[in-house]
């Protein structure tokens, strides 16, 4: 599923277009709809988007290739609300990217962090991107000038002030919802930890994987990095969630993306997402 054309006559024009630039246009605050009655046909509507809920800019050159990757459950509502914002918007800003909808297909309890090295591994068997946003599918940006594009200095919390908690941080070392990383980045950090089942702690975990390997983490301001959660009722805690959290340093090395067990149902190209079915045991 590779974006751009290596054609030669093709890839002669590529060289000679502008670089894209951050924000071609934006209209600032946007607004998140209720309901959406048919996510196809708006996708249709969006100039340069292919099968896959692949985008390629038509009139300029990206700078990078970034993975949308949503860990995915029973909330197909939320999906199309979500991608009915977020798509127009990373097509306005001038992004080559590609939205992966990973879906856990086992009836256990739900495991985000590790659909996402699910979503990382897979990703990169198809192509060669860059940076990977990993997007909890109830999380909706409310501003197009949060910039869906990675930092190489470190690792980017984006959901930096949600509408639940009066659009400011949660608690300061608050890491969850949506965050950015580069490919040698959460490389670097072994992913995210495999055995945090249900609500969590997986995020805490995560954002000390980033600091253990010494990389610096970056926030975005509560201007951009506004979210909108949708409602919904509350998750299943992890009961365990603080026992397993107390040995993170110990497990980093071992427990993550050199780890992941898990059988895929392969790919799906729907007109706004690639789908990937999940299935796996639970290990504790
Ligand atoms: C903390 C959780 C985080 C969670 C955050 C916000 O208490 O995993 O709340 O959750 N930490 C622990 O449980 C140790 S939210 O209200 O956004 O669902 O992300």
């Amino acid at each position: 599923m590779l974006c751009c054309s290596l054609l030669l006559g093709h890839f002669r024009k590529e060289l000679q277009l502008p670089e894209c630039k951050d924000m071609s246009w934006s209209t600032g605050r946007v607004q998140v709809p209720t309901e959406v009655t048919n996510i196809n046909e708006a996708v249709a509507m969006l100039p340069g988007m292919k099968a896959g809920g692949r985008h390629c800019p038509r009139d300029c050159k990206p700078k990078d290739k970034t993975a949308i990757v949503i860990p995915f459950q029973d909330r197909q509502t939320h999906l199309d609300i979500l991608l009915a914002v977020l798509l127009p918007m990373l097509v306005r800003q001038g992004l080559d990217f590609c939205v992966f909808v990973i879906e856990q297909m086992s009836r256990n309890e739900f495991n985000k962090s590790l659909l996402t090295n699910v979503g990382y591994i897979e990703a990169l068997k198809i192509d060669d991107f860059d940076c990977f946003i990993f997007h909890d599918v109830d999380l909706v940006p409310i501003d197009d000038r949060n910039i869906y594009r990675c930092h190489t200095d470190g690792p980017v919390h984006m959901a930096a002030a949600i509408n639940k908690f009066n659009y400011s941080l949660m608690y300061h070392g608050y890491f969850g919802g949506v965050v950015a990383f580069t490919r040698k980045q959460y490389l670097k950090i072994n992913g995210a930890s495999n055995i945090y089942f249900g609500w969590g702690a997986d995020d805490d975990d995560l954002r000390d994987r980033v600091t253990f390997k010494n990389l610096t983490l970056f926030r975005k301001t509560y201007k951009y990095g506004a979210y909108d959660m949708l409602y919904h009722t509350d998750s299943k805690k992890n009961s365990d969630r603080f026992k397993v959290y107390k040995t993170r340093k110990v497990r980093q090395d071992y427990d993550g993306l050199n780890s992941v067990v898990y059988t895929s149902s392969g790919l799906l190209l729907l007109p706004a997402y690639t789908r990937i079915g999940v299935s796996y045991d639970r290990v504790l």
